[in-house]
């Protein structure tokens, strides 16, 4: 039998995975996603950096894991913080874990009904995703937010149904606070 080979990796201080795919996701790649329309077209005209991930993946084989990091930036879109665009997984049975190294955020979870959870994040924080969870990620601070996430090398991405319609839950800035409110468009 030919082994893969066994390595490690050092994350450094702002994140990244040196020999790492990188992924860069900008607020013109998030088309449709924030609440505030007007806000995003305005912001649209700097079009910032959202996040970056840097992904280390393997073959989509049942039994082998991924990792991940990410860095979501400090930002809002109107009143609605900066976040990941979110996700199922293509094999909806699999679950994640994310680990917070900076910055301070949290993490949205929802069932296919629509059942909302809000995990809040700092770094030292391990949050397990369940299978059939989406999630996302939110920055509720004004650093970047880093964090690990290791997941299986099968499980894939399924973007659809979050795009089209979000999370029941928007994160947003009232009064100098972070709060869960309905979505309006859910
Ligand atoms: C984490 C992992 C990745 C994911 C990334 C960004 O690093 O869950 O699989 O791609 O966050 O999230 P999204 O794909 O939802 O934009
Ligand atoms: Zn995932």
């Amino acid at each position: 039998m030919e082994y893969k080979r066994p390595f490690g990796v050092r994350i450094d201080e702002n994140g990244v995975i040196p020999g790492a795919k990188k992924l860069v996701r900008r607020l013109s790649d998030m088309r449709g996603y924030f609440y505030d329309e007007k806000a995003y077209e305005e912001l649209l005209k700097e079009d910032p950096v959202v996040y970056e991930v840097y992904a280390v993946e393997q073959e989509e084989k049942d039994g082998d894991l991924n990792f991940a990091t990410t860095i979501l930036y400090p930002g809002k879109v109107g009143k609605e913080f900066f976040f990941t665009k979110g996700h199922f997984h293509a094999k909806a049975d699999r679950a994640e874990i994310y680990y917070a190294l900076k910055g301070k955020g949290g993490m949205l979870l929802q069932t296919p009904e629509g059942e909302v959870e809000w995990v809040p994040m700092e770094p030292g924080t391990v949050v397990y995703v369940p299978p059939y969870w989406a999630h996302r990620t939110v920055n509720t601070g004004d650093e970047p937010f880093i964090f690990l996430a290791i997941y299986p090398a099968d499980a894939g991405h399924d973007y659809g149904s979050i795009k089209e319609k979000g999370f029941a839950k928007l994160v947003v800035e009232e009064n100098g606070e972070v709060k869960l409110i309905d979505n309006p468009r859910w």
